[in-house]
Parts: structure tokens; C-alpha cells; sequence
């Protein structure tokens, strides 16, 4: 069973549709980021840098100790191995995959998300 440290945001939503096309079995955790949820200190202990998503694996690969994981990026990529979907394990084509995972998360969505704070939610129009 895998947690979901989940609110309504395209960030969330990755994880979301990858638990789903994956079919794995997992339970979402709200973290209300308008409330400032993602500043408790439980959900600090799981994701340091206070964004969601985040996931705890509690039947992780190794048969160790529930494994946790913050930014999406790596959850997925987390994910991908777990399954064996969506990502070669090895070879060109993994990183033919990656290079794409790394520029959504390192360009597209900040952008993303900075067009999206600017334009909706900064109280200061600049
Ligand atoms: N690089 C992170 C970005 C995560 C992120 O920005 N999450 C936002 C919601 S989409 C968040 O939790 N914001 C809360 C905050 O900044 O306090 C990832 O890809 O997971």
C-alpha cells in the first residue's frame, strides 16, 4: 500500500494518474495546501521542503522499511522501476524517457507555476 500526500494541483495530479495507469493500490492523504497543511511537522518528517506530493511505500522493493519520497519527479521515476512501466529499466531509451521527466520538472512546471501564482494569486499586481 503506497500513501499519497495529495492536493488538487498538477503536481499532485502526476502522481495521481501514474498511481492509476500503474494500478496500484494506494490512499490519499490531503494535505491542504491553502491551509498551510503542508507546514505540519508529521507531514515535514516525510517531505522537508513542505510541497506536495510526497508517498510513503509501505511494501517497498526491497522488503525494507516504508520508503519515503518527495518531489515528483523522483516519485515517478520511483514508481516506474517498481512496476517496470512507462520507463526502460536500462539502456538509451531510459534516458530518452528522462530527459523529458527532467524538463517538465525542471522547466515547464515551475514555469507553470509561477505564470499560475503571478496571474491568480499574488496579491501584488506586477
Ligand atoms: N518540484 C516540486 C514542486 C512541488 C510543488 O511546487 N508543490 C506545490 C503544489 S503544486 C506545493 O506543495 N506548494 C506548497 C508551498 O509552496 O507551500 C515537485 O515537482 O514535486
Amino acid at each position: 500500500m503506497i500513501d499519497l500526500y495529495y492536493w488538487t494541483t498538477p503536481n499532485g495530479h502526476k502522481i495521481s494518474i501514474m498511481l492509476e495507469e500503474a494500478k496500484l493500490a494506494y490512499r490519499v492523504k490531503p494535505v491542504n495546501i491553502g491551509r498551510g497543511e503542508q507546514f505540519a511537522p508529521e507531514f515535514l518528517t516525510i517531505a522537508p521542503n513542505n510541497r506536495i506530493p510526497a508517498i510513503v511505500d509501505h511494501s517497498p522493493q526491497d522488503g525494507g522499511q516504508p520508503m519515503a519520497l518527495f518531489e515528483s519527479g523522483a516519485i515517478l521515476e520511483y514508481l516506474a522501476d517498481k512496476t517496470g512501466q512507462f520507463l526502460p529499466a536500462e539502456g538509451r531509451e531510459r534516458y530518452v524517457v528522462l530527459q523529458w521527466l527532467h524538463w517538465q520538472v525542471g522547466g515547464l512546471g515551475p514555469m507553470a507555476g509561477q505564470n499560475h501564482h503571478f496571474c491568480h494569486y499574488a496579491p501584488q499586481k506586477i
